[in-house]
């Protein structure tokens, strides 16, 4: 039995082939899992469960058909798509995790995130998912109706788009020191994570001093190809061997 891990789809209407590979992996895939994870960033922006459209519809069927089968799937949400929620779970079977959870993975103690709250040099990024993680902004921002939520989004993410041009490279990847400090908080030996895009496999050190490792797995974003994480008791594999 095999294990999935995804993340970084950015499911959107201008990428059709991204939702196609999703398609097919739930299809193909997913019906002979023991589990999938989904480690955020499933959809390039979510503002609220109560949005519809061919292409939302389309996923939550593929999702519910798998649910359905009895196989697990998991959502641990990313920096794009925090606000998906309850009703979408309801609505698909989807098991909504918290930011960090620790699993036993064929006897290795695994830990899941998205990514994001690793990047701790990112201050800018920091800020704006504080702000936007409040409960209270939340709740007020749902209570808005469906229109002025995207007119909003649209602004929020031009904005970003803006910013983004000025930052420099190197705040974008995982603060090391943090992560370690993690791992060996979460007493864990494998890490695995996506939000970075850089599909990887690091052998880390949880202290500069001693020689306790822990192993980070990178998931890679989706596009022309599908970066899917299969792990069963022999180890861990990617679909694709990339640069
Ligand atoms: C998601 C990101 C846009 C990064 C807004 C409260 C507030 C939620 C929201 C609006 C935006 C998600 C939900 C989106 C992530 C961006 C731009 C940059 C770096 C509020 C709660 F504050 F307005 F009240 N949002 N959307 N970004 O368009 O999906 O992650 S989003
Ligand atoms: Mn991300």
């Amino acid at each position: 039995m095999t294990t999935y891990f995804i993340a970084d789809l950015h499911l959107n209407e201008h990428q059709p082939g991204i939702t196609d590979l999703f398609l097919q992996f739930m299809s193909e895939k997913a019906p002979l899992a023991e589990a999938v994870y989904i480690l955020g960033d499933f959809f390039d922006f979510w503002i609220g469960d109560d949005e519809n459209s061919p292409l939302i519809e389309q996923v939550k069927q593929a999702i519910q058909n798998v649910t359905q089968q009895g196989i697990p799937c998991y959502f641990i949400c990313g920096n794009r798509d925090f606000l998906l929620g309850k009703r979408f779970a309801k609505e698909t079977g989807l098991i909504l995790l918290p930011d960090y959870h620790k699993i036993d993975l064929y006897g290795h103690s695994t830990l899941l995130c998205h990514g994001d709250t690793l990047c701790t040099d990112d201050v800018t990024y920091q800020r704006f998912r504080q702000k936007v993680h409040q409960k209270w902004r939340q709740t007020l921002f749902l209570l808005l109706p469906l229109r002025l939520r995207l007119h909003i989004a649209q602004k929020i993410r031009a904005k970003s788009r803006q910013d983004k041009r000025t930052k420099p490279a190197e705040i974008m990847d995982v603060n090391p020191q943090f992560t370690a400090q993690i791992a060996e908080q979460y007493q864990i030996e494998w890490l695995i994570h996506g939000h970075t895009h850089k599909q990887a496999v690091h052998s880390c050190q949880k202290f500069a001093t001693s020689d306790r490792l822990f192993t980070r797995i990178v998931l890679g974003d989706w596009g022309k190809t599908a970066s899917i994480l299969a792990v069963d008791k022999q180890g861990f594999q990617f679909n694709l061997e990339r640069e």
